[in-house]
Formats: C-alpha cells, sequence, structure tokens
C-alpha cells in the first residue's frame, strides 16, 4: 500500500483573526505529506461540532493546546498504519476515538484537520491533484460559481450593523476568471463611493468594507450603485446575495435590527427581506430566519420568487440528516457546505449528497476565521458542488482560495467554464426581479 500512514502531527498556528487554530501533518511511509488548518466560524449555528478551546485568561479563551495535544496522544497512534486512501475509514477512526455526538472530546477542529490532511497525503501519495482524488470514481464539477462579499456585518464586523454578509453572485459571467474580474471591480467601486462619502473605516472579518451604515437599506443602495459604477448591469451580469444570519439577531420569532432600533416578529422580517427582494436584484438569500424558526422560514422560500436561492447554513449545518429534515419542512432550497461543521470529509460529503439527492442548490463555503488553507476549492470541484462562497476578494487568506481557483483552471477538463445558468434557480426564469 503506498498511502499507508506514518505519522501524524498536531501544530498550533494562527488564523486571520490572530487566534491559534490547528495544523495536522500526515505524512505516509511513501514520504508522501498532506497539510491542511482548521478554519473556524463567529456566526455559528448550535448544531455544529465543538470547536475545542482551551478556555482559561489567553486569547479570550480560544487556544488549542488542548485539540493539538488529542492529536498528538490519540489521533495520532491510532491511525498510523492506516490506509489514508480509505477515507471512510479514517474518519469512521477519528469519529470512535471521539466518541461524543458533537465532537467535544477531541475537537471539530483537531478532527476536520486531520481528515483534510489524510486526503492531501492520500492525493499526494497517489500523485494526483486533490480534486481528483477526492471526486473517486465520479465526475469532478467544474469551477463553481463564486459568491464574493463586498460589505461585511454582522458577528464579523462588531454588530456594526445587522446583517451579515453583502455579496455579489456574478451570474451573467461565461467563465470563472471573468467572475473575479467583474467582483473585483464592483469591490473597488464600493470602496470608491464609501470613500467619496467619507465612510471607508478599512474591512471587516472576511475583507469585505467595514459597514459605517445607519441601516440596510443604505447597504443594499450602495451595492446597487457599486456594481453600476463598476459598468455592470444589477441582476442581468451580477446579482446580489445576503447572509442574513438571522440566528445572531432572533430566537424564537423575536428579532432585534440593533442598527435601526427596530423589534419584529417572524412575519415582520419576511415583510422586510421581500421588500428587498422587489426593490433590489436579489438572487441568494441565507438564514433568512433564525435556526429555531423554521415554519417561517418555509413560510418565505414559498412566497420568494422561484428565482431566489434560499439556503441553509446555521439550521443544517452540514449534517444529511438535518438537510433531508429541512427538506420535508420546505424550509428552503440549497444547503451551505461548511465541513468543519460536521468534522469530518466524509459527513460532509454525505451531506453534499443529501442535498444533491433533493435537487437542492450547494455552496461549498469557507468560515469567517481563515488560513492559507485551500482544501474547499479542491472540495467544491471534486464534489461538483456549483458554488463556491469564501469571503471578498481582498486578504490573502481569501485570495489564496480564489487564485487556487484561477490555477485549477488550466487543469479541469472544462477548463475555466462556470456551470450553465440552468443550474441554479435564477437561470430558470426569463429575468431577475
Ligand atoms: C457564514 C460564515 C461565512 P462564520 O455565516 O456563512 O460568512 O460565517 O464562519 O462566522 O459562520
Ligand atoms: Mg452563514
Amino acid at each position: 500500500m503506498t498511502t499507508r500512514i506514518a505519522a501524524v502531527r498536531g501544530r498550533r498556528v494562527w488564523d486571520s483573526r490572530a487566534l491559534p487554530t490547528i495544523e495536522v501533518e500526515v505524512s505516509l511511509a511513501s514520504g508522501a505529506l498532506g497539510r491542511a488548518i482548521a478554519p473556524a466560524g463567529a456566526s455559528t449555528g448550535s448544531g455544529e461540532a465543538v470547536d475545542l478551546r482551551d478556555g482559561g485568561a489567553d486569547f479570550g479563551g480560544r487556544d488549542v493546546r488542548r485539540a493539538v495535544a488529542g492529536i498528538e496522544e490519540v489521533i495520532s497512534p491510532a491511525l498510523a498504519g492506516m490506509d489514508a486512501a480509505d477515507q471512510a475509514a479514517v474518519d469512521e477512526t477519528l469519529i470512535e476515538l471521539d466518541g461524543t455526538a458533537d465532537k467535544s472530546r477531541l475537537g471539530g477542529n483537531a478532527l476536520i484537520a486531520t481528515s483534510m490532511a489524510a486526503a492531501h497525503a492520500a492525493a499526494a501519495g497517489r500523485g494526483v491533484p486533490l480534486w481528483r482524488h477526492l471526486a473517486g470514481d465520479g465526475e469532478p464539477g467544474g469551477l463553481p460559481l463564486p459568491e464574493i462579499q463586498v460589505l461585511g456585518g454582522g458577528a464579523h464586523a462588531g454588530r456594526r450593523i445587522d446583517i451579515q454578509d453583502f455579496m455579489v453572485i456574478a451570474i451573467g459571467a461565461a467563465d470563472y476568471p471573468t467572475a473575479l474580474d467583474w467582483t473585483a471591480r464592483v469591490y473597488h467601486a464600493a470602496g470608491g463611493l464609501l470613500s467619496e462619502a467619507g465612510l471607508l473605516q478599512g474591512v471587516a472579518d472576511e475583507g469585505g468594507f467595514w459597514p459605517a451604515f445607519q441601516s440596510n437599506r443604505e447597504a443594499l443602495d450602495t451595492l446597487m450603485r457599486a456594481i453600476e459604477a463598476a459598468g455592470l448591469r444589477p441582476g442581468e451580469e451580477v446579482g446580489i446575495s445576503l447572509d442574513i444570519a438571522a440566528s445572531d439577531f432572533g430566537r424564537a420569532g423575536r428579532y432585534r435590527l440593533g442598527r435601526e432600533g427596530k423589534e419584529l416578529d417572524s412575519d415582520g422580517l419576511i415583510d422586510m427581506l421581500l421588500g428587498w427582494c422587489a426593490d433590489y436584484p436579489v438572487v441568494s438569500i441565507e438564514d433568512p430566519l433564525a435556526e429555531d424558526d423554521i415554519a417561517a422560514m418555509a413560510a418565505f422560500t414559498g412566497a420568494v420568487d422561484a428565482h431566489v436561492q434560499v439556503v441553509a447554513d446555521d439550521l443544517v449545518v452540514t449534517d444529511a440528516r438535518r438537510i433531508e429534515e429541512a427538506a420535508r419542512q420546505g424550509a428552503c432550497n440549497a444547503a451551505l457546505i461548511k465541513p468543519n461543521q460536521i468534522g469530518t470529509l466524509s459527513e460532509a460529503r454525505a451531506a453534499s449528497e443529501a442535498a444533491r439527492a433533493m435537487d437542492w442548490g450547494r455552496i461549498v463555503s469557507a468560515r469567517s476565521g481563515e488560513s492559507e488553507d485551500t482544501t474547499i476549492v479542491h472540495i467544491a470541484v471534486g464534489w461538483a458542488s456549483p458554488q463556491l462562497k469564501v469571503g471578498s476578494i481582498a486578504r490573502s487568506e481569501r485570495n489564496a482560495k480564489w487564485n487556487e481557483g484561477l490555477r485549477l483552471c488550466s487543469a479541469l477538463p472544462d477548463g475555466a467554464a462556470l456551470p450553465p445558468a440552468d443550474r441554479f434557480p435564477w437561470g430558470r426564469t426569463a429575468s431577475v426581479c
């Protein structure tokens, strides 16, 4: 066996928020090596695998020395001698070693870094790119359509504005490099508008501009003007995508919009969002209501135009069972796939397959706390995900991913082509908004 694991090492490294995180290095008997770094969320769903931290005073309790020790003492001896190419066996072993439902003993962060590092090592041992290894016997996809943040808010910007992500999707771009070009133009135009208005105050956690606005609609207006100032047609070439991250400002059907001093019930929030969809070319909305407000989320999905993608993040947390349940309830029509929410690649893949089986949209996503790790780009291609979300198009922990996609353009069978428009809800109707 050329992919036999010789050693697994855990290492404490730094993420994009100056917080410690975990890198795992899996080396094979053949000398091949695989490395991966765990990302970390800030607005997390309550059902996510536990991100194991030390507690105490250091770095707000967010150090990872315990999780690194678990890799060295528990995971490393158990994986030595196993076949890195047998991802299912590696992941089952990790799940058994942890032994808890929420992965709180060894930590979802330790598990996902190990699971991804094993995949990297197996690909290196086989002498194939990671996306090819991850595709297995299935057909890999092409490049995914990027969903890119221009303005960052919510938990990623000190709650300066309630809505978390104001993003764009270059729905009219024929290929991946063009989608990035158009988005970078919009990004610069937005920066120019903010600068003219005296509102330029740096960037939020994912590289989008800091939201120095008085209302959420002011952010939407700025995004519209930025698309136009970039010389692009809103709704035809570039659509607006929002992550409301409603669980961060509401529970049990009560929502508090701090910036606007408003209290809304579920119907009030639905009306507000439907109003935005009527007034702006919104093509995708993530977590429109809180994770415990499922009937209201289903009501929103039923009421919003069929060309709008309704994405579940906090509600389904990359868990196949939760995705199937959400589909049964008609809560949404797309799933965000964040491997660290569930803890192993095999379980994340099962979630992706569950979404695919229901003909849902699928968006592989990074977290707000990131690093130079580009595994998710290979996951998106290997698992044929039509979309990818990694934050903005500024800061290197983000552009490491977009640039990896540019590298893959020359390696993939379909080159730089993006999935055809009819793969997306907005492409199935004649026009958007
Ligand atoms: C989200 C992500 C990325 P976080 O909510 O979709 O924007 O944020 O990683 O903080 O959960
Ligand atoms: Mg989200």
